[in-house]
């Protein structure tokens, strides 16, 4: 699993850094290699029509053709770190070696999943690849840009999609047992516990938002401050003031992750400011209220200033829970395979928050080195991943004896 995460860190579109995002080359890349080693584990292959490589290892007969799914993301963050997602797919690919070995008779198929996308970096929404799989691709989403213009489903389309089949990754409820995403905790509670594993009680909610902070570019020479209407200036005293809402209540963060400012030289004074902002709290009456007192800064802080100020667009998730039934099951599996069990909800988002909506979902969290996440030196203990290895395949096992006791 290891290794593979380490030649998957090669398929990058920056030299020298991790960078993997939706319908890119270095995705196409990452799914040569994963594909083939599908293949050698004699998994069936497939890329649906929004992206997302799926292999499948065979259910033993009179399975009645029900599936686990298993899996993560296989995009990435700029500069990101090797593990964070791609985790997740090469412990669902290990597991599907390791019932091979075992020549395990599950009276169900495994699917194991790498989501196109995730992350949210190249259309600034997030869980593109889950999306389609559970029919919320939508044509707004697919009309999005992005910053060289071109339009989702033009990106789709040249990665050899098809935005017009997207209902064909779509899984129907009947058939899907579980959804289990394993992936590295990307926080410190497990490593501060002295825990190899944790199972994940549910996810917080995000809003995102672009907001533009509309200016007059100028002669940076020549116009007197008083006389200046510098977007970026608005903009920087309002992401201060993020950082103040962030810190005002427990369990609340927001973040600003990202500016653009035009036209962008040191001699002209900044015209137009846009700017990303993410804000989380488990509670999504909270969410939301912090995020419309952000937004309203924004445009009192452009009043005040004399320019223009807009949020442009925004996308919500809300905070959803893991399926009861398949957690405690999981949790199981966790304490056979010898580990404490410890819950602990997730403050980062996962493709389980949109396949949760159609599917029982759970998730098990990976001991993260430092907490470190989003970040190259994000790590992984090999003794860890193998807990996670066999409390997974703890996990099939119930999961094969409950569906043999139904029947
Ligand atoms: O941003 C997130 O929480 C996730 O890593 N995409
Ligand atoms: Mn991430
Ligand atoms: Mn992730």
């Amino acid at each position: 699993v290891l290794q593979r995460c380490d030649e998957l860190a090669l398929c990058t579109e920056r030299a020298g850094e991790i960078t993997r995002t939706f319908c890119s080359g270095a995705m196409r890349e990452a799914h040569q290699r994963v594909e083939r080693w599908m293949r050698d584990a004699g998994l069936t292959c497939r890329i649906d029509p929004a992206g997302n490589l799926i292999g499948r290892r065979s259910a033993a007969k009179h399975d009645g053709g029900r599936v686990l799914l298993i899996g993560s993301h296989l995009d990435s963050v700029v500069n990101a770190g090797r593990y964070d997602g791609v985790l997740g797919v090469m412990l669902g690919l290990a597991l599907a070696e390791f019932a091979n070995e075992a020549q395990a008779q599950w009276p169900f198929a495994l699917d194991v999943i790498g989501f196109c996308e995730e992350e949210g970096v190249r259309f600034a929404t997030p869980y593109l690849g889950s999306r389609a799989l559970v029919g919320e691709l939508t044509p707004e989403l697919l009309a999005r840009r992005d910053s060289g213009g071109q339009t989702m489903a033009e990106v789709v389309r040249a990665f050899g999609g098809d935005p017009d089949r997207l209902a064909e990754c779509c899984y129907d409820p009947q058939e899907v047992l579980a959804y289990v995403e394993p992936h590295i905790e990307q926080g410190p509670v497990l490593e501060r516990e002295g825990l190899p594993l944790g199972v994940v009680t549910g996810i917080a909610g995000q809003i995102r938002g672009g907001l533009t902070f509309r200016g007059r570019a100028g002669h940076a020479g020549t116009t007197p401050m008083a006389l200046r209407q510098d977007a970026l200036v608005a903009a920087a005293q309002w992401i201060v003031e993020v950082e103040r809402f962030g810190r005002s209540q427990a369990g609340l963060v927001a973040t600003v992750g990202r500016i653009e400012t035009a036209p962008n030289v040191g001699n002209v004074i900044p015209g137009e400011v846009r700017a990303l902002l993410d804000v989380r709290h488990l509670d999504d009456a909270v969410r939301q209220a912090a995020f419309d007192g952000i937004a309203a800064r924004a445009v009192a802080i452009c009043q005040e200033r004399g320019i223009a100020g807009a949020v442009d667009w925004t996308q919500q998730e809300p905070s959803v829970r893991c399926d009861a039934r398949c957690t405690e099951s999981l949790s199981q599996a966790v304490v056979e395979a010898g580990v404490r069990p410890f819950c602990l909800p997730s403050g980062a988002g996962h493709d389980a928050v949109l396949m949760a909506r159609r599917f029982p979902a759970c998730m098990l969290f990976i001991r993260c080195a430092g907490g470190i996440s989003h970040h190259p030196e994000e790590n992984v203990a090999q003794a860890d991943v193998a807990a996670a290895l066999d409390a997974l395949w703890r996990f099939a096992a119930r999961l094969a004896a409950e569906v043999r006791s139904a029947s």
